[in-house]
């Protein structure tokens, strides 16, 4: 028989992997939910990235699973960052660096790569999605076979510009409470859709993912979530951070027109209002994961579904006197991670590790069979042990040969110039100090040495 299509392919080496790994046919294995939350910081309970943080939800999956306090996106922007965490390429290795510059304009990619989605279909798994898991411009039928109500249909009829702001920045910046009902909320009505599939019973396992599109902008929650938040703390700055930062940081950082300048943001309390309104979209949003985990819990399947939750990306709110993501500092790079497994350990894990170990995780935990293209390191031994021994380093980039390498203490970055930042976690978790500005100590220098050995030896071109 000669199988064609990809597809074809895959399906003929689940059919022949099914019975040689452990014995575990696809019926046995576990079910996935899969939740990802668009541009979530760690301004949540259990990461204590800010005061007035509020979820009750996301602290009580941290819980029951692993949480993982050092974890980085490989892209630093939600394109990027979702095509290398559902292909499990970096960045570096595919091109694909930036938002404008969607996966579906590289057919030839799309028919020798195989996304997360379609390996678990592969291997016998019923796939179903519903928000943002894919960025903007793929076929998602292509990838899962059900399709819930997806974001495109909300974004169209923006909800009620709250602020005038200078014509070139992007359409989606914006701020404040809203009114209309609460049950129109773009999330609230993928949390429903998920929640309905978790309730229903299925003859093969299932892969069940579900974007959540706030706290993305606009920072538009309702206004019983925001009104229900006070006395905004600001995020800590220092006025002359930038005095020590090489220029092709300060390019590299305002490379993207379309965000305000912190300058902007501090006139007419705004500053406040964004990250008053940030704080409720981050608690909306956990309200939306409540439905989903007690959706889970109340029905079926509860005792065997393996839950990830995790961010694309970190986001800074005049931290670093800037906005948005788009850099190779901390507040971008950083996500929230969290891996429940049936019976597994919980704690958390201090080790740095990538969004791009997500899909050999998987594979790990489901025992699916292999993709030979994954770049990541699956975190199985993390989940058995938190402490485990860990030579790995989380790596970040923007841009060709643009990286930030973090390891458990130090953050270390080379541009494409050759220029260079680093940072001491133990002294500077703000990363006010770029220890490359003056004389390194031993042990500065002991890291930089260490972590520039890690930095990707392919740097393809952007593609366009
Ligand atoms: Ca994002
Ligand atoms: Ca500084």
């Amino acid at each position: 028989m000669k199988a064609n299509s990809l597809l074809q392919r895959l399906l003929v080496l689940a059919a022949i992997t099914a019975f040689s790994v452990g014995g575990i046919t696809a019926s046995e294995r576990p079910n996935v939910l899969f939740i990802a939350v668009d541009d979530l910081n760690d301004w949540i309970g259990c990461l204590g990235g800010h005061p007035q943080a509020r979820t009750p939800n996301i602290d009580r999956l941290a819980e029951r699973g692993m949480l993982f306090t050092n974890a980085h996106c490989q892209g630093t922007m939600c394109n990027p960052s979702r095509i290398s965490l559902l292909w499990g390429r970096r960045p570096s290795s595919t091109g694909f660096y930036d938002n404008h510059y969607p996966v579906s304009r590289e057919p030839e990619f799309l028919e020798s790569h195989v996304s997360l989605p379609q390996h678990f279909a592969a291997n016998g798994y019923k796939t179903l999605s519903a928000g943002k898991i894919f960025h903007s411009g793929i076929k998602i039928g292509d990838h899962v076979e059900v399709v819930g109500p997806r974001l495109g249909q909300w974004l169209k009829r923006f909800d009620k510009k709250v602020h005038d702001k200078p014509k070139q920045w992007h359409r989606t910046w914006d701020f404040g409470p809203q009114d209309y009902d609460e049950s129109e909320f773009t999330d609230y009505v993928s949390a429903g859709w998920v929640s309905d599939q978790l309730k229903a019973s299925y003859n093969r396992p299932f892969f069940l993912s579900v974007g959540f599109y706030r706290p993305h902008v606009p920072f538009f929650p309702p206004r019983r979530v925001y009104d229900s938040l006070t006395e905004i703390q600001l995020p800590s700055t220092l006025a002359d951070d930038w005095e020590d930062i090489p220029d092709a940081a300060r390019r590299v950082t305002l490379s993207n027109p379309k965000i305000p300048t912190h300058e902007w943001m501090k006139e007419g309390g705004r500053w406040e209002l964004a990250v008053h309104a940030y704080l409720a979209c981050v608690a909306w949003t956990d309200e939306q994961v409540g439905r989903v985990l007690d959706a889970l819990e109340q029905g079926p399947h509860a005792d065997n579904t393996i839950i990830v939750l995790f961010a694309d990306h970190g986001y800074h709110l005049g931290e670093k006197q800037r906005w948005s993501k788009f850099s190779l500092w901390e507040r971008t790079t950083r996500v929230p991670l969290i891996i429940s497994t049936p019976g597994g350990l919980t704690g958390s894990s201090p080790r740095p590790v990538e969004l791009l170990s997500l899909y050999p995780t998987l594979i790990d935990l489901c025992q699916l069979s292999p993709n030979e293209k994954l770049e990541g390191i699956s975190l199985k031994p993390l989940l058995e042990d938190p402490k485990a021994k860990w030579p790995h380093v989380a790596i970040s980039t923007l841009g060709q040969n643009n990286h930030a390498l973090r390891d458990e203490r130090w953050r270390y970055i080379r541009y494409a110039d050759g220029s260079e930042e680093l940072y001491d976690h133990d002294s500077d978790p703000h990363e006010w100090t770029n220890l490359m500005a003056s004389e390194l100590s031993t042990a500065a220098a002991a890291a930089r040495r260490r972590l520039s050995e890690h930095l990707p030896s392919i740097n393809l071109p952007q593609r366009h």
